[in-house]
C-alpha cells in the first residue's frame, strides 16, 4: 500500500495526497502525515501554493471513530488544522466523495476549497452523539453565517456541492478532473494575488445574528431530534461562535465535545454505527464467497407488502415483475404503488421523470411464466403456510436454476417452506418491515440448507436496496417479532393491572420509542397479533398468565388505524390516537372478570417491565444462536421497532444499566408475576460473572 500521505510538485503547485482506505479517516498516522507534507511544501521553493487531495473514493470522511474510546493521541486534529492555517502558502482543499466531520473541518482549515460536482460536505457528528470537535462549530458560522451553519451542524445532514457553493462553503466546482481543477484554482490564487484567507479571521457573519435565532433552533431541534442531547449542544457551540472570540469559542467547543464523547448517548450511537456495519460480517461467509448478481426481480403478491417490496427493487433500478391472481388485485396493488410514488413527487423527493422511470420498472403480471428469467423472486402472500407452499412449488417448477427464492414471512418456518422445493439451498427469508418501501430493516432468515452464496447475495442486495440487513435464524418470529411478543404482552398486563393504554404509551414514548406498544399495535393492525396469538393458543401452557384485552378489542372489529379504531379511536384522515371510553370500559370489565383491583403504576415500572421483557427474550435468542451477536439485536430494534438510537438498542441499554441490576429486577418480576419472567440463563450467567452482552460470543 502506498504511503498514507505524500508530497509531490506538479508545475508550480505542491500536491499533498492522502491515502488511508477505506474512507481516509483521520488516524494518528494521517494527522502526522499532513503536518509533515505541509512542512515539505513550505520548504519547496518551487511550490507557490499547495493542493490537499485524497486518493480512493472520498475526501477525508472524518476523525477515526475507533480512536474515541482510547486516550486522545497528539497531534490532535485541531493542531493539524492550525498548521494548515499557518501555512505560508495558500492551501486549496480538493473535495470529492463525502467531506464529513473532521474531514470538512480540515478543509475549513485550508484557505480555499474546490469540490467535484458529486461531492458532499457535512458535519454529521450529532449522528454519533457528538459535536464537531476540531473547530467546525466556530469556522463554519464564520464562513456561511450562523443560521445555515447551525442547520448543517445540528441536523448532521450533508449538503451537495451546488448547495455548498451557493453557501460559500466551497469556492469553486471543478468539472472534469478534480486535481487539475484544484491546481488551476491554486494557480489563480497565486496569479491574482488572492489573500491567504483564514476562515477563523472572518468575523462579519457572526456579528449580525438574527433576533431569536438560537431559541428558534433549540425549539426546532428539540422537536425534530427528540431526546437527543448533541443537537442542542451543537447549537450552544454555534451560539458561542457569535459571542466569543475564536480561541475562546474553540475552547468552549472542546469542552462540549469532551462532555459528549464520554456521555452514554454518544457511546450508544457509536455502538450502533459500528454494529450496523458488523451485522453484514458472517463468520462462515467470508469475502471469498461470491454473491450472485441480481439484475431482474419478481414479487408474488401485490398487497401492501408486495407493492412496497417491488418499489425497493425499482428504486435500485432493478426491473421487477409484480404478480397477483386477478386483474382487480393487480390493479389495486399497482394503484397503491403509484400513490406512494405520487406522494414522493408532491413532497419534492422525486421528479416526474424519475416517477415515470421507476413506474416503468414495475411490470404487473398474472403469469408465473414471466418469472422464468428472474434472478430473485420474493413471495409476499397471505401469512398461511399452505398458501406459501403452493407458491413455492410453482416457483420451483418455473424459475431458472440459481434463482433466489425468498419468502417475506414474518414468523413462519423457512425450513418447512424450503422443504417443499427441490432447491432448499436457494431458499431464504427476506423479512421486510411495513411499510416495506420505507422501513430500513431487513431480517435475512438463514434456513438450515440456505447456501453461503445466497447469504452473501442477500447482504449485497440489502445494500443495493438501501436496507440494513441482519442475519437471523429460524424460529417463531425470528428476532424482532419474537421479542415484540413479550414486549406487547407485558404492556397488556400493565393495562390489566391499572395503567391506561395512553400512560403505557407515554412512558415508552418519553423513554425514546417512536411510539408506545398500543399505538404501534394500532398502526401494524391488531388483527396481526390476534392471528398469531390464536395460532399459539394450542401450545400455550394452561397455567400461563394471559391477557385477552386485545382479543376483546379485535372481537369488536377494532383492528387499529385501518378500521378507524383499536386501542384508540381515530378521526377520519387523522392518525392521532384518541383515548376511547369504549376501550376504557372494556378494560374495566376485564379487570372485574379477573378480580383485579386496579393499582397505580409508575412510568419507571412500565419502562422496566416492557424493556426488560425485550432484554430477557433477547438473551434467550442469543443463547440459542438465533442472532449471531447482541449488537445484531440492537440494530434490529433500532431500525425495525423505533427503539431510541441514543440508548443503543435493548441489549446495549441493559449493558449500560448493568446486567446485575437488570437481572435483579427480572428476578423480582419473576416472583411477582410468575413463570413468564423466568430469567434467561444467559442473563443470569453474564450478570453473575460481571460481564456484558456486548462481549458475549456463542461458543
Ligand atoms: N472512522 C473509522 N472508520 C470509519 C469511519 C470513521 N470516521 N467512517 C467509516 N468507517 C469505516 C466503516 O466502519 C467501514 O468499516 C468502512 O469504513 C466503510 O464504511 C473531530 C469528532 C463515509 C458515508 O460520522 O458516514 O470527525 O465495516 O461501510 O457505506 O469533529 O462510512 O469496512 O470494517 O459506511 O461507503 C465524523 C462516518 C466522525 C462519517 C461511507 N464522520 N462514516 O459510507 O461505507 S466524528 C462520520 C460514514 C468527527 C471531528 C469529529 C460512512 C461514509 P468496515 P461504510 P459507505
Amino acid at each position: 500500500m502506498s504511503e498514507i500521505a505524500t508530497y509531490r510538485r506538479e508545475g508550480r503547485i505542491g500536491v499533498i495526497a492522502l491515502n488511508n482506505p477505506p474512507v481516509n479517516a483521520l488516524s494518528l498516522a494521517l494527522r502526522k502525515g499532513i503536518i509533515a507534507c505541509l512542512a515539505e511544501g513550505a520548504a519547496d521553493a518551487g511550490a507557490e501554493a499547495l493542493v490537499l487531495i485524497c486518493e480512493g473514493r472520498t475526501f477525508i470522511a472524518g476523525a477515526d471513530i475507533t480512536e474515541f474510546d482510547r486516550p486522545p493521541m497528539d497531534p490532535f486534529l485541531d493542531i493539524v488544522i492550525e498548521h494548515l492555517e499557518a501555512s505560508p502558502k495558500a492551501v486549496v482543499a480538493a473535495i470529492h466523495g463525502t467531506a464529513l466531520g473532521g474531514g470538512l473541518e480540515t478543509a475549513l482549515g485550508c484557505h480555499y476549497r474546490v469540490a467535484a460536482p458529486s461531492a458532499k460536505c457535512g458535519l454529521p457528528e450529532v449522528s454519533l452523539g457528538l459535536v464537531p470537535g476540531a473547530g467546525g462549530t466556530q469556522r463554519l458560522p464564520r464562513l456561511i453565517g450562523p443560521a445555515d451553519a447551525a442547520q448543517i451542524i445540528a441536523s448532521g445532514v450533508p449538503v451537495n456541492a451546488k448547495k455548498a457553493h451557493d453557501l460559500g462553503l466551497v469556492d469553486a466546482i471543478a468539472e472534469g478532473d478534480l486535481l487539475a481543477g484544484a491546481i488551476a484554482f491554486a494557480e489563480r490564487v497565486v496569479d491574482e494575488k488572492m489573500p491567504l484567507r483564514k476562515v477563523r479571521d472572518l468575523e462579519e457573519k457572526v456579528k449580525n445574528v438574527p433576533e431569536g435565532l438560537f431559541e428558534g433552533l433549540r425549539a426546532e431541534f428539540a422537536q425534530k431530534q427528540r431526546g437527543f442531547n448533541s443537537p442542542q449542544r451543537a447549537i450552544d457551540c454555534v451560539e458561542a461562535a457569535t459571542q466569543l472570540p475564536m480561541d475562546a469559542g474553540l475552547k468552549r467547543e472542546r469542552e462540549i465535545f469532551f462532555e459528549a464523547v464520554t456521555g452514554d448517548q454518544s457511546k450508544a450511537q457509536r455502538h450502533i454505527f459500528f454494529s450496523e456495519r458488523a451485522a453484514s460480517k458472517i463468520p462462515d461467509v467470508g469475502k471469498e464467497i461470491q454473491a450472485q448478481p441480481i439484475k431482474t426481480a419478481a414479487v408474488v403478491g401485490a398487497g401492501t407488502m408486495g407493492g412496497g417490496i417491488a418499489m425497493n427493487f425499482a428504486n435500485a433500478g432493478i426491473p421487477v415483475y409484480l404478480l397477483d391472481s386477478t386483474p382487480e388485485l393487480l390493479e389495486k396493488g399497482m394503484g397503491i404503488v403509484r400513490k406512494n410514488y405520487e406522494s414522493g413527487v408532491k413532497k419534492g423527493r422525486m421528479t416526474e421523470v424519475q416517477f415515470e422511470q421507476v413506474m416503468g420498472l414495475i411490470r404487473p403480471t398474472l403469469a408465473y411464466e414471466d418469472f422464468a428469467n428472474a434472478d430473485i423472486v420474493v413471495e409476499a402472500v397471505f401469512e398461511e403456510m399452505e398458501i406459501k407452499k403452493q407458491v413455492f412449488e410453482k416457483l420451483d417448477a418455473i424459475c431458472k436454476p440459481g434463482c433466489v427464492l425468498a419468502t417475506n414471512t414474518s414468523t413462519l418456518d423457512v425450513n418447512e417452506i424450503a422443504a417443499c422445493t427441490k432447491r432448499p439451498e436457494s431458499v431464504i427469508g427476506l423479512h421486510f418491515f411495513s411499510p416495506a418501501n420505507v422501513m430500513k430493516l431487513l431480517e435475512i432468515v438463514r434456513g438450515a440448507k440456505t447456501s453461503k452464496e445466497l447469504i452473501a447475495t442477500a447482504f449485497e442486495l440489502s445494500k443495493a436496496i438501501k436496507k440494513v440487513g441482519v442475519l437471523v435464524g429460524v424460529c417463531d418470529g425470528f428476532v424482532g417479532n419474537r421479542m415484540v411478543h413479550p414486549y406487547v404482552r407485558e404492556s397488556m398486563f400493565l393495562v390489566e393491572e391499572g395503567a391506561a393504554p395512553e400512560q403505557v404509551d407515554q412512558a415508552l414514548y418519553d423513554f425514546g420509542f417512536a411510539m408506545g406498544p398500543c399505538a404501534m399495535s394500532d398502526l401494524a393492525g391488531l388483527d396481526v397479533g390476534w392471528r398469531i396469538r390464536k395460532r399459539q393458543a394450542a401450545t400455550r401452557p394452561l397455567d400461563e398468565r394471559y391477557c385477552d384485552i386485545a382479543d376483546k378489542i379485535c372481537e369488536l372489529g377494532r383492528y387499529g388505524q385501518k378500521t378507524g379504531a383499536g386501542w384508540y379511536r381515530y378521526e377520519p384522515g387523522n392518525r392521532a390516537p384518541q383515548p376511547d371510553p369504549v376501550v376504557t370500559e372494556l378494560i374495566a370489565a376485564v379487570r372485574r372478570e379477573n378480580s383485579i383491583e386496579a393499582r397505580s403504576l409508575s412510568n419507571e415500572e412500565i419502562v422496566e417491565r416492557c424493556v426488560y421483557a425485550l432484554v430477557n427474550e433477547g438473551a434467550r435468542i442469543l443463547e440459542e444462536g438465533i442472532a449471531l451477536r447482541s449488537s445484531d439485536i440492537d440494530v434490529i430494534y433500532i431500525y425495525g421497532y423505533g427503539f431510541p438510537v441514543f440508548r443503543g438498542g435493548p441489549m446495549f441499554y441493559a449493558d449500560t444499566i448493568g446486567l446485575d441490576k437488570v437481572y435483579a429486577r427480572v428476578c423480582e418480576f419473576h416472583k411477582q408475576h410468575g413463570g413468564l419472567w423466568a430469567p434467561a440463563p444467559l442473563l443470569k450467567e453474564l450478570a453473575e460473572a460481571g460481564k456484558r452482552f456486548t462481549d458475549y460470543r456463542r461458543a
